[in-house]
């Protein structure tokens, strides 16, 4: 006993035991007023935050980027200017399960990627996909009860997804991907990460730029074998969750090379793709990555909870010489991250050290609300403007101005994307799926749909899973008609589209 510090209550009161309750007697009753006994219960009920939803189940690390390369001509951000160096916080993830869920089920894996910057945190919240599902938020929520559990039952349900995804055509790129050998990762080590939306960069002379972000694994992208990931979640649900700790424990790091596109602010105007439409790539013959850097994850976090449950990460972080742009869904989770977290973690969530910036200053009016506990000095004014000076608190800096930025103009309507040239909702399926797949990424592909087919039950959602992937490419459509031995279809199902 004499070599242990004293276990205390919350309020730092040593305590006599943590196996006996206070009672009359050894035998009595339990003594209400035993506030180490209550406070012990009241915090264990008290554990759980709501979990993410979605991307609920992941893990993540700390680690450095350096920029080793010049882009300054096309942004001003300190992040991203020469011989930089940021700390960074990266966290993987899967959408659809829960907490508990097995890592190795099929899935998209999050890649949320975080710079503390000299200018403040700068988020890139992406996937491990170059799409998305979806095109506009409003479908978002939608998307995700599809994915998850139906109401009556509290099961998972493959009618359900595939109803959603082949009643919602703008899902066919994504979903061709997911269905690929990127849906079933060796581990969050073996894969690439992506910003997926257009992005925009400002450099110095105030010219725009739209960008996309890749993160490109220097392990290598690796696939698991269907039958490996089912047998694995069954035996250990964190198995990526443990690959990736126990590589850094061992000091394997892993790195990620930094590449954006970058597109000139004009040539969105008549690009043959609607550039801000998340379900399209930009090929990278029209517009190849350049590189900007390379990131290292070489720190554990030293607590799970702390660290990584809450760790706050917001497409809205965005920093001197970057911003979003005219994507509805990017515009939607501006709101909407920031919102999710004050629900699951509270008003002051940003005050917590993993989310607070670890390379710059916060000064603002904002105060109070749970849990505060940063605070301003005394002298600092709880209002703007004031006339106390540099002491009364800081000023905004009307130079910044309103960096990124785009024309908009018109009637407010409710409607789907204006349609360009090259603008389908199957056609980057299909060349994924002809030009991107080798063979046998293709047959593994088939095989996956065809399994993925023999779990449907409903004869309208079987048709239209033909359908769906007809369109993607006529060949593949006949082959898992012939595969699953069902009768030629009937024309397009009705009620499909945005
Ligand atoms: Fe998310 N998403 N999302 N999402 N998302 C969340 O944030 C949301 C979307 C992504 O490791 C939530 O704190 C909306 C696209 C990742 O902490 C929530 C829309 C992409 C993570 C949320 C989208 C993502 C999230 C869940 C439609 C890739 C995990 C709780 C506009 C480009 C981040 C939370 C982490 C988490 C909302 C669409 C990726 C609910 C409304 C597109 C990697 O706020």
């Amino acid at each position: 006993m004499a070599d242990k510090p004293a276990t205390t209550t919350q309020t730092g009161t040593p305590v006599a035991s943590d196996a006996h309750s206070l009672t009359v007697g050894a035998d009595g009753i339990t003594a209400l007023h035993d506030r180490y006994l209550v406070e012990k219960l009241a915090s264990f009920n008290r554990e759980r935050v709501p979990e993410r939803n979605p991307h609920a189940k992941g893990g993540g690390a700390f680690g450095e980027f350096e920029v080793t390369e010049d882009v300054s001509a096309y942004t001003r951000a300190a992040v991203f200017q020469p011989g930089a160096k940021s700390e960074t916080l990266l966290r993987f993830s899967s959408v659809a399960g829960e907490q508990g869920s097995p890592d190795t089920w099929r899935d998209v894996r999050g890649f949320a990627l975080r710079f503390y910057t000299t200018e403040g945190n700068l988020d890139i919240v992406g996937n491990n996909t170059p799409t998305f599902f979806l095109r506009d938020a409003m479908k978002f929520p939608d998307f995700i009860h599809s994915q998850k559990r139906l109401g009556a039952s509290g099961l998972r349900n493959a009618d359900m997804q595939w109803d959603f995804w082949t009643l919602s055509p703008e899902t066919a790129h994504q979903v061709t991907y997911v269905m690929g050998d990127r849906g079933l990762s060796r581990s969050w080590r073996h894969l690439n990460g992506y910003g997926s939306h257009t992005y925009q960069w400002v450099n110095a002379a105030g010219e725009r730029f739209w960008v996309k972000y890749h993160f490109l694994s220097h392990q290598g992208v690796e696939r698991m074998d269907a039958d490996e990931a089912e047998r694995i979640a069954g035996a250990d649900a964190d198995y990526y969750r443990r690959d990736l700790y126990e590589a850094i424990e061992r000091g394997d790091f892993p790195k990620w090379d930094v590449y954006v596109q970058v597109m000139p602010y004009e040539e969105a105007k008549t690009y043959r793709y609607n550039p801000f439409d998340l379900t399209k790539v930009w090929p990278k013959s029209d517009y190849p990555r350049i590189k900007v850097g390379t990131f290292t994850l070489n720190r554990n976090p030293q607590n799970f909870f702390a660290e990584i449950e809450q760790a706050a990460f917001s497409p809205a972080n965005q920093v001197p010489g970057t911003g979003i742009s005219p994507d509805k869904m990017l515009m939607a989770r501006v709101f909407s991250y920031g919102d999710a977290q004050r629900y699951r973690i509270g008003a002051n969530y940003n005050q917590l050290p993993v989310n607070q910036p670890h390379a710059a200053e916060v000064r603002n009016y904002m105060h109070e609300g749970q849990m505060q506990y940063h605070f301003n000095p005394a002298e600092h004014r709880v209002y703007t403007p004031n006339s106390y000076g540099a002491a009364g608190g800081p000023e905004a800096d009307p130079l910044l101005g309103v960096e990124a930025s785009w024309e908009s103009d018109g009637e407010l309507v409710r409607a789907a994307y204006t349609l360009r040239a090259d603008d389908s909702d199957f056609g980057q399926a299909g060349i994924l799926y002809r030009e991107v797949f080798d063979d046998e990424q293709r047959a593994r592909f088939v095989q996956t749909l065809v399994g993925q087919y023999n779990a449907l039950t409903v004869p309208a959602i079987q048709e239209r899973f033909f359908w769906y992937w007809t369109q993607v490419d006529q060949d593949l459509g006949a082959q898992l008609r012939a595969l699953a031995g069902a009768p030629l279809g009937e024309p397009e199902p009705v009620g499909v589209g945005e």
